[in-house]
């Protein structure tokens, strides 16, 4: 089929399917347009795409092969250079012809800015957002920018969508207020755990949105990324919540985004390639798809 605003890139090996039969939808998002620290997010979609080249597609502890089930890639939105709102419009509108397609897709975003899945949420409306992040992203406006990717969490919480926040290591006191204001739970980093998890997301209504901003781990994991920091999570613990998430809840669309770099075989993309694979087969091995 043909979309609006995508164009093809570097795809995966797999053997792939068309949108419109597929169960998993991939899409890029190399948008970097308001990254204050470290650019190179907009190489975000292609890194991790040849990562995935390293990988085994039989994921061992599921023993299932994701390379059997039902994947379409279709491509990276083309960006609005230096517009994160335009082009988080444009990602709106691609899901939204993913999902009239093929109601029962679910879309996956590599990005790219964390700006962007704004657009999937507003395309998506799920209930909940569960996101796992070193940032709070509650600013109301960064940069005179109330799209900056700082921003996020914030415009997500007042399309009245209920949040929940993992990995947090930084934010400011307005955040923060901001967060206790609107009953926001979030987990520092140090205080995580998967049982502190758990008891912040059974609660939340379904479907759930999840999004992971790759700076949620620590940085030895993820050195190449718009505002790395250090004291984050390891690769198991997001793995664990995933697989709790899949098990228990209604997904409506799911993320993976900040990863940044300008080398192939960047470690970054190497840790979001193998959560991508886990994501996938997560939701494969419990026939969710
Ligand atoms: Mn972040």
């Amino acid at each position: 089929m043909e979309f609006l605003y995508t164009y093809e890139t570097l795809k995966l090996e797999f053997p792939l399917t068309k949108p419109e039969e597929a169960s998993f939808v991939i899409l890029g998002v190399p948008f970097d347009g308001t990254t204050s620290f470290k650019a190179g997010a907009r190489f975000g979609p292609a890194l991790i795409r040849h990562a995935t080249l390293n990988l085994e597609s039989y994921v061992l502890d599921y023993d299932i092969d994701i390379a059997e089930l039902p994947i379409a890639d279709i491509g990276d939105v083309a960006v609005v250079a230096g517009d994160p709102r335009k082009t988080a419009d444009r990602v709106r509108e691609t899901v939204e012809e993913i999902k009239r397609a093929n109601p029962g897709a679910l879309p996956i975003l590599l990005g790219g800015e964390h700006s962007q899945t704004l657009g999937a949420v507003e395309a998506l409306r799920p209930r909940s957002y569960v996101v796992f992040d070193a940032h709070l992203d509650l600013r109301d406006s960064y940069e005179d920018n109330p799209y900056n990717h700082a921003c996020v969490a914030r415009r997500i919480s007042e399309l009245g969508v209920r949040e929940a926040m993992f990995g947090i290591r930084s934010g400011t006191k307005e955040e923060v207020d901001y967060a206790e204001g609107k009953g926001i739970p979030w987990i520092h980093a140090r205080d995580y755990s998967f049982d502190a998890f758990v008891d912040l997301v059974k609660p939340l209504p379904e479907p759930v949105y999840l999004s992971i901003d790759i700076d949620a781990f620590d940085l030895s994991l993820v050195p190449s990324t718009g505002t790395p920091e250090a004291g984050g999570l390891v690769f198991w613990d997001v793995i664990e919540a995933v697989e709790w998430l899949v098990e228990n809840k209604k997904i409506a669309g799911f993320d993976i985004m900040e990863v940044a770099g300008e080398n192939l075989g960047d470690i970054t993309a190497l840790t979001a390639a193998k959560l991508l694979f886990y994501f996938i087969g997560a939701m494969g091995s419990r026939g969710r798809f």
